[in-house]
């Protein structure tokens, strides 16, 4: 009998820390509104926004890598926005040696998107941008281009 209740302390203690993190896994879907179509906008800063594609991921964390994608490095400058939110400045690219690193959470279950501004070409025409996305467990690539006059944008899909 006395040996029955330990055991149930030790199942109990071992199942505790899950509880928690399914409870508090529970409580952050609530806070995530969810969007079932692409908020992709049509025009950003008196420019037109081209949809160039769809990427899913498993989780609203992840982290994007970023850099250069044409054949040589040549100075392109861009802006980077999800959801309306600025992730990267009037930041030159780097190459792909060099690629820099950015986290966010995406606020929606569903459609957010990525939105690539061009603040110049560079030396070579357009303005091209690689990138990678890492939910956590996978990381996949895509690539974004713009020039002075159309925006690229990505759904990012969270499943
Ligand atoms: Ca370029």
């Amino acid at each position: 009998m006395k040996r029955k209740f330990a055991v149930s302390i030790i199942l109990f203690s071992n199942l505790a820390p899950m509880i928690f993190i399914a409870i508090l896994m529970l409580g952050c879907g609530k806070d995530s509104p969810v969007n079932n179509e692409s908020n992709i906008p049509s025009e950003y800063r008196g420019r037109l926004v081209e949809d160039q594609g769809t990427i899913t991921v498993q989780s609203r964390e992840v982290t994007f890598r970023v850099w250069d994608h044409g054949r040589v490095v040549d100075g392109d400058i861009i802006t980077l926005i999800v959801n309306d939110q600025v992730l990267l400045d009037t930041f030159e690219l780097k190459g792909p040696d060099a690629k820099q690193q950015v986290a966010v959470t995406l606020e929606f279950t569903g459609y957010n998107y990525l939105l690539l501004f061009a603040h110049n070409v560079g030396s070579i025409p357009p303005n091209t941008v690689g990138l990678s996305i890492h939910d956590g467990m996978t990381e996949q690539s895509f690539e974004l281009e713009a020039n002075l006059s159309t925006n690229g944008a990505y759904n990012i899909v969270v499943e």
